[in-house]
């Protein structure tokens, strides 16, 4: 242990932290704008500063390590004042529209200028003149908001190894974005927004389609139905300053309907259809020696990622279209047909955690299944804009058909979720027994970033691993490349799972993840039906109109081809 002087205050302590992590540990506050726990420690705004005073300077707590006998000051007047001048030359180059701003509820530097009372900023002058950058379909950047804090780069680099967006120029020049001045349709972003999840103001975020939405409700020759992802029902609370992991499903039914929804219904009941069409695909391809291992294809910024880096990989994507884009497909054929509608009167919404979500309603290969997609945070912001609290509201069930979900869809929302439901079924079908233990505990969990697992089913011992969040993807797909074997592997864009999927509430404090899955997992404990294969409304989609899984028509439906 080590001696530390904290406001002349001594404390014995480890060494092997930095002077912001000490400070925390001891619930010392001090305000912090370009440190994001675990991503970025760049110290580059200069707002965390306290003073040293061996050295008598003043240094960036977030990425000074603490030493034996140090003895810091966090808020003497040399350093207050610093941290306001540094905080007014960060506002002096921001464009200031807070009220209209998307990023308001959330922006760290409208709270930071809050709560240190700045009224005026000292520095008037130039702004830098970057253009808006509206051409991606899921995001969109605005400089004018940018402060240079690189946790974007830090995200889109360590965390997702996508490494699109950097620094470029020097000094008031400084741009922050996709790589030779690119935009970001040009760019090899894989529309993740895990970078607009980082950003601390409005400067990267979800391309929103509230206005869209609101123009087809408010249409009375529009017939407009909406489906909702399993990740959204146990975050949306959040955006009501509820508790992290507050389920909120019925509301979020009743809100829907009372938005104007002429049904509302499940992606989780798509989940459940995958898990028998997927099941098929891996069945068929262990028995007529296809290209194992199979890879899911269910989460849109991993198929961007295997095409833009791995295109060698491809093959081994399944062909199933992902549930939001399989919900799509039986809405513009089975729903309209069971509803006698034509195909200019149906509008087909989608509310999901993800942003990239957006760009996949707008491939080619799909384009007109589904025709908006809103994130969690625009869903709250609507219900909002209707006056309403969520959590005043009855709770109501989802419609029929496309409305019953089991357990296993549940839990499509969460990091191995999509492999346990597989496995669910896949092992009762192949071996007529349950699942041992039916939660399959090798595929779930945040602390690591690949999981691996051996399940015997009959004479075959299936080799299965979960990678979340892109960086722990390249690792697995770099392993398969030096020798390692598997049958079946799910991949998920986002750390955690869709549960913390880049168009998801926005949080800073430890935890919330965790939450967010204890709620999954809940949801499907408390299920009646916790296999996919016990779908009723799956059973009779078959027997009425799909035929079996792996049918002529329902990989005309719901299956497609990914080219790089
Ligand atoms: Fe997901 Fe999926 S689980 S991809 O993480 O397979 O976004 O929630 O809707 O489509 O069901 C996201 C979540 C979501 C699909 C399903």
């Amino acid at each position: 242990t080590i001696n530390i002087w904290v406001d002349e205050e001594k404390y014995e302590t480890r060494s092997d932290q930095t002077v912001l992590e000490f400070l925390r540990e001891i619930e010392r506050d001090i305000p912090t704008l370009c440190h994001l726990k675990g991503i970025s420690t760049t110290g580059s705004c200069r707002i965390c500063l306290v003073e040293d005073q061996g050295s008598g300077k003043l240094v960036a707590a977030c990425n000074t390590p603490i030493t034996d006998g140090m003895r810091i000051e966090t808020n003497n007047r040399r350093v207050r004042e610093t941290r306001i001048m540094n905080l007014e030359l960060l506002l002096s180059d921001h464009e200031v529209d807070c009220p209209s701003c998307i990023k308001n509820r959330d922006c760290e530097l409208r709270k930071i200028t809050e709560d240190m009372g700045i009224r005026e900023v000292s520095f008037p002058g130039k702004k830098n003149e970057f253009k808006k950058d509206t051409s991606s379909v899921s995001l969109k950047r605005d400089p004018a908001k940018c402060i240079n804090c690189g946790r974007c780069i830090n995200v889109c680099h360590d965390v997702q190894t996508v490494n699109v967006l950097e620094a470029e120029g020097r000094g008031f020049s400084t741009r922050i974005g996709p790589v030779f001045y690119n935009e970001l349709a040009n760019s090899a972003c894989v529309m993740c927004g895990q970078c607009a999840a980082a950003c601390p103001t409005g400067a990267i975020t979800e391309k929103e389609n509230i206005s869209d939405v609101w123009g087809a409700l408010n249409d009375p020759k529009k017939h407009v139905i909406v489906q909702t992802a399993p990740a959204v029902r146990v975050a949306l609370a959040e955006e009501f300053d509820r508790e992290p992991g507050t389920a909120a499903t019925g509301q979020m039914v009743t809100a829907l309907r009372k938005m104007g929804f002429n049904s509302v219904f499940d992606t989780q009941f798509t989940a459940d259809l995958t898990i028998m069409e997927e099941g098929t695909e891996l069945i068929n391809r262990i028995k007529n020696n296809g290209d194992l291992p199979l890879f899911t294809s269910c989460s849109p910024g991993w198929i961007n990622f295997i095409e833009t880096f791995y295109p060698e990989y491809l093959k081994h994507l399944s062909s199933c279209k992902s549930p939001q884009q399989m919900f799509g497909a039986l809405a513009n054929s089975y729903y309209l047909e069971k509803n006698d509608l034509s195909p200019e009167e149906l509008v087909v919404v989608s509310v999901m955690p993800c942003t990239a979500k957006k760009y996949e309603a707008n491939r080619p290969e799909m384009i007109g299944d589904v025709d908006y997609v809103l994130t969690t945070r625009e869903l709250g912001q609507m219900i909002k804009q209707m006056g309403i609290d969520l959590f005043d509201l009855p709770e109501s069930d989802y419609d029929k058909m496309m409305g019953s979900s089991t357990g296993a869809a549940a839990i499509f929302g969460t990091t191995g979720g999509v492999m346990e439901a597989a496995l669910r079924t896949g092992y009762e079908l192949l071996t007529g027994e349950e699942l041992p233990g039916i939660d399959f505990q090798e595929a779930r969990g945040l602390s690591s970033g690949i999981k691996e697992a051996e399940v015997e089913i009959n004479d075959l011992k299936l080799r299965v691993a979960v990678a979340h969040g892109l960086s722990n993807a390249r690792e697995l797909l770099e392993a398969m490349k030096s020798g390692k074997e598997y049958h079946f592997i799910e991949f998920m864009t986002c750390p955690g799972g869709c549960i913390g999927g880049g168009g998801q509430p926005i949080y800073r404090e430890d935890g919330v993840l965790e939450k967010r899955l204890e709620a999954i997992y809940n949801i499907d404990r408390e299920k009646e039906l916790r296999k996919s294969h016990e779908n009723p409304e799956v059973e009779i989609l078959y027997n009425e109109y799909l035929g079996e899984p792996g049918s002529k028509l329902a990989h005309k439906l719901l299956h497609t081809e990914y080219s790089s």
